[in-house]
C-alpha cells in the first residue's frame, strides 16, 4: 500500500497505460508471471506469425481460451478506479493499454487506446478487409476468410491483436502523441500500472511524455524494466492502490 498521492487540479492531464497486471486482480494470468508459457510453449509462438503459419490450430486455441476466460471475469476495483477518473476529466484523460480483454470498456472507461489490440475482434489474414466483431471460439476447424473465398483465393481469418514483430495501428500511436502534444501549458501526469516495461514501443512511452515535461509515476507489483525513468514508483497492487491514488 502506498500513502503517496496524485493530486489532480483544473489544468491537469492525465496519460494512463496499463498491462497485463491491472487484469491479474480479476483472474487473468499476466504474461511473465511464473513461468512465461501457455500450456509449455514461449509466448512468442503463440503471439507471433510465424506461430501462425506454423500451427494456426494451436494460435486460435490460445486466443479461443482467452475469449473465454476474459468473457468470464469482471472488472476490478483498479479498473474501476481509471473509469472514476476518465468520469473526472473528461477530455483531458486518455488511457492507453497493452491489454486486449476489454475490461477497460467494461468498468465504463470510453478513451481508450487498445495498443495491441482485441479479442473481440478477427480480420483476415491475407485481405485488408476491415476486422469484424467476433466472440467465437475456434477449437478445431480453422475459419476462413469469406470476403477472400469469393474472389476464388484461400485465406485464414486471425485474432485483431499485434503479435511480436507486427507494427503498431500508426493512428494509435497519433492518438497518444496527439494527447501528449496538446499537453503543452498544461500539468501532465503520465501513470503506468502492472507492466513489466519489456515490450517496446509500450515501454518506451514514458521517455516521449517525460521529454513533453510530464510527471512521470509507475504502480506495479515487482520492480519493472524500466522503473529507472519513473520519477514516482509505488510497489503494490493495483487494485490496492489506484482506488486512493487520486486527490
Ligand atoms: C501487477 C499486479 C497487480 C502483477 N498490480 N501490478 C527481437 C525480436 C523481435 C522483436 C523485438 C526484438 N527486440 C525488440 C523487439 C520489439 C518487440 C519487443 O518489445 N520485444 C521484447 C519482448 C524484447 N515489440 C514488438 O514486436 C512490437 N512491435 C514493434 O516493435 O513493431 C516495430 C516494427 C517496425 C517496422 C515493421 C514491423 C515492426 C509489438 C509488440 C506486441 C506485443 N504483443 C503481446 C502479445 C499479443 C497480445 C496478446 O495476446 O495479449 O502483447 S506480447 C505481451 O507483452 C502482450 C502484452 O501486451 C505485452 C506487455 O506485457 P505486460 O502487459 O507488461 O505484462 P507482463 O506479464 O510482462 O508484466 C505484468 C506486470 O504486472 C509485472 O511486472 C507484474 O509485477 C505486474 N503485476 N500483478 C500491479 N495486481
Amino acid at each position: 500500500m502506498t500513502t503517496s498521492t496524485i493530486r489532480i487540479d483544473e489544468r491537469t492531464r492525465v496519460l494512463v497505460l496499463t498491462g497485463a497486471g491491472i487484469s491479474a486482480e480479476s483472474g487473468i494470468p499476466t504474461f511473465r508471471g511464473a513461468d512465461g508459457l501457455w500450456e509449455n510453449h514461449p509466448i512468442e509462438k503463440v503471439a507471433s506469425m510465424r506461430g501462425f503459419v506454423d500451427d494456426p490450430i494451436l494460435v486460435w486455441r490460445f486466443y479461443s481460451q482467452r475469449r473465454a476466460d476474459a468473457k468470464a471475469v469482471a472488472p476490478n476495483a483498479g479498473h474501476h478506479a481509471l473509469a472514476r477518473l476518465e468520469e473526472r476529466l473528461g477530455d483531458r484523460f486518455l488511457l492507453a493499454t497493452q491489454n486486449v480483454d476489454g475490461l477497460h470498456t467494461k468498468a465504463g472507461n470510453a478513451r481508450v487506446v487498445e495498443m495491441h489490440g482485441t479479442l473481440w475482434k478477427t480480420r483476415c489474414s491475407r485481405c485488408d478487409r476491415e476486422p469484424f466483431d467476433d466472440e467465437e471460439v475456434y477449437l478445431g476447424d480453422l475459419p476462413g476468410c469469406g470476403a477472400c473465398a469469393k474472389r476464388g483465393e484461400s485465406a485464414l481469418l486471425r485474432p485483431h491483436i499485434v503479435w511480436f514483430g507486427e507494427r503498431l495501428d500508426p493512428r494509435d500511436l497519433a492518438r497518444i502523441d496527439a494527447f501528449v502534444r496538446a499537453s503543452r501549458g498544461s500539468r501532465l501526469v503520465f501513470l503506468a500500472v502492472g507492466t513489466s516495461g519489456r515490450v517496446s514501443p509500450a515501454s518506451e512511452l514514458v521517455v516521449h511524455a517525460r521529454d513533453a515535461g510530464a510527471e512521470t509515476w509507475l504502480v506495479n507489483l515487482e520492480p519493472s524494466d524500466n522503473q529507472g525513468a519513473f520519477e514516482h514508483v509505488v510497489h503494490g497492487a493495483s487494485g490496492a492502490v489506484l482506488p486512493s491514488l487520486f486527490v
